[in-house]
């Protein structure tokens, strides 16, 4: 046994006071007896097995059903270093506040100790943590988000190192609710929730927020990204990555279902909201995904959207905060068949308002995915053929553009702008700037990580090429004029050709916009007039845009990049 690693675990035992100590090995019938205690706890409900076998639904406290943005810290010596981007506190002080809230906070529970790998197992990508937690549905979320148990201690005995974090659900009292990172020292510190985001610590906790950190340090990137394959009636796979913030498609377009009018095309999921990235011994930039699971947005979810997502919730899936029908199914917004009898708290649904709240989540295993690529556990990864950086944007943003080069791409993903969605508590629908979708994940300041993103075109000359996309345009009515989902595959296989320099573009003020005819839009419905102003630029919108991103890139000070300012003055020139 790995002495520091016990001696932590001892050290948290003696602060926290649960009754027990369990190390999770990640067994079936661990998994089962967890589940069970659930069930007679109320923490899980049984779903109809009929219908739904092995799917179970949990309802968090109302007040607990996103991530808490204003609540997560970046805990950095220098305050500078977390940035502008990130809400900072000295790290000594926030150990002292949030021990004195983990002081006795599992007396009367179980303490489970999660040994996890982000990433496969044998990958040289991947990298390891341990959860302390007093939440069973953590436990059994983490089983299926990430490798969890026996073969993830060996590595991290093997290895002797490993991110740090430390959970509780304490009172899930809102004004005593933290979620802190101390990237300096590996560690996290998570107590008043038990949300997806703000407690199952390996995702964005961990594989972002303090992977971000490393990933500086080491040379890598770990991005808030799906990683897909797309493979062409010839049979050419490209692998895309894309940044969209949360709640703006990543897990649809990972899962997306060709139209009948495309076929030959095939879609191939490595994963749908992290991605580690290094540049592999080829020179090429090789993507990972280091979750094992799926945790996403349900509603909106139905057969005709994306059938992949659809089917494969049926079975062996925990599922928060949806509504039930009468008997026992799971219900939410999208959904094209049954009533909701119960919403999302439990309560007779009165008609009014949604049944399953808008950011429910499924949370299931990857390998139910009937697109789970066959690379997406290969140790080295996929390379990397265009990265796309996408929001949601009722206006401005064409539906897709190519930067001109790397320089440009950073400078549109730093500049990056999307509506606020339900993933966070806050107000909805407010566009504010999220660089490359990481604003409330990126563990360090924002103008260091552009520089970081920058410093990659120094080190190999085979970089993806950079495009951004936005399925959310609306019309004066506010219906979306892109009709979205396996639609989406149009624009993938434009991508797909300009990589492979086969596409036509137009030159724009902001990079290359393809025309009507450089798209395959056989048997889309689409009229013309509202195909125009989805591929069109208003330079005088473009004008206010790029005049909002030099603001924003202010707000950096002197961490902006030089490159990354020139290059701004140049798109603005270029807008006149
Ligand atoms: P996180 O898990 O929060 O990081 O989100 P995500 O980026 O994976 O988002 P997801 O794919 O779950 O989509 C969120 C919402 O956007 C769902 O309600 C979808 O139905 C909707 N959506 C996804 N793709 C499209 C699209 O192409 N067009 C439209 N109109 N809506 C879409
Ligand atoms: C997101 O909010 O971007 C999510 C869900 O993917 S959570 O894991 O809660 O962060
Ligand atoms: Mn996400």
């Amino acid at each position: 046994m790995n002495a520091s690693l016990n001696s932590w675990v001892e050290e948290i035992a003696r602060l926290t006071k649960p009754d027990s100590v369990h190390w999770c090995t990640g067994s079936d019938a661990e998994n089962s007896r967890l589940i069970d205690e659930m069930l007679t706890t109320g923490d899980l409900i049984k779903l109809n097995p009929k219908t739904h076998p092995n799917c179970y639904l949990h309802r968090s406290h109302p007040s607990d059903v996103a991530r808490v943005e204003h609540l997560t810290f970046v805990c950095t010596r220098n305050r500078e270093d977390a940035g502008p981007n990130n809400i900072w506190m000295d790290p000594a002080e926030a150990h002292r506040k949030i021990d004195a809230l983990f002081e006795g906070s599992m007396r009367g529970r179980t303490m489970y100790v999660i040994p996890y790998c982000m990433g496969p197992i044998e990958s040289p990508y991947s990298r390891c943590g341990v959860e302390i937690t007093d939440s069973p549905y953590v436990v059994v979320n983490m089983r299926i988000m990430t490798r969890m148990g026996d073969a993830a201690l060996k590595r991290i005995e093997r290895e002797g190192k490993f991110v740090k974090g430390l959970h509780s659900i304490g009172d899930l009292d809102p004004e005593r609710r933290f979620i802190m990172h101390f990237p300096e020292e590996l560690f996290i510190k998570s107590v008043g929730s038990g949300y997806g985001g703000n407690a199952l610590l390996g995702k964005k906790c961990h594989a972002l927020r303090i992977a971000s950190w490393q990933a500086r340090d080491e040379g890598w990137l770990a991005e808030h990204m799906l990683i897909m394959g797309i493979q062409s009636p010839e049979g050419q796979t490209h692998y895309i990555a894309g940044a969209f913030p949360s709640a703006c498609g990543k897990t649809n377009l990972a899962m997306l279902v060709p139209p009948e009018s495309m076929p030959g095309w095939k879609i191939w999921t490595v994963g749908d909201d992290i991605c580690w990235m290094q540049i592999g011994k080829d020179g090429q930039l090789r993507a990972i995904n280091p979750e094992a699971g799926y945790f996403g947005v349900v509603p909106g979810t139905n057969r005709k959207t994306n059938k992949n997502a659809y089917d494969m919730i049926q079975r062996d899936t925990i599922f928060t905060n949806v509504a039930l029908t009468a008997d026992n199914q799971p219900w939410w917004e999208g959904m094209e068949s049954g009533t909701p009898a119960l919403d999302w708290q439990g309560k007779p649904y009165s008609g009014k308002g949604a049944a399953a709240h808008p950011n429910s989540r499924f949370t299931v295993s990857a390998k139910q995915n009937p697109i789970y690529s066959s690379l997406a556990e290969a140790p080295d990864g996929v390379p990397i053929s265009a990265i796309l950086f996408g929001g949601r944007r009722r206006e401005v943003a064409p539906l897709v553009y190519e930067a001109r080069n790397w320089t440009h791409g950073v400078l549109v993903g730093a500049g990056m702008a999307s509506e606020t969605t339900a993933a966070a508590v806050g107000q909805m629908g407010v566009v504010r700037r999220d660089s490359m979708a990481m604003k409330p994940f990126c563990g360090y300041n924002f103008g260091d990580y552009w520089q970081h993103w920058l410093s990659l075109e120094g080190k190999t000359s085979k970089l993806p090429r950079i495009f951004h996309v936005n399925w959310f345009r609306q019309d004066k009515n506010g219906k979306f004029m892109w009709p979205g989902f396996g639609e989406n595959l149009r624009v993938l296989q434009w991508i797909a050709n300009r990589c492979e320099g086969k596409a036509g573009a137009t030159e724009s003020p902001i990079g290359f916009v393809p025309a009507p005819e450089d798209l395959n839009l056989a048997g889309v419905d689409l009229d013309k007039d509202t195909l125009n102003t989805l591929l069109s630029v208003d330079v005088g919108a473009w004008r206010q845009e790029i005049d909002a991103i030099s603001k924003y890139l202010d707000e950096f000070k002197d961490r902006v990049p030089a490159k990354l300012r020139d290059e701004q003055r140049t798109v603005a020139g270029r807008l006149g």
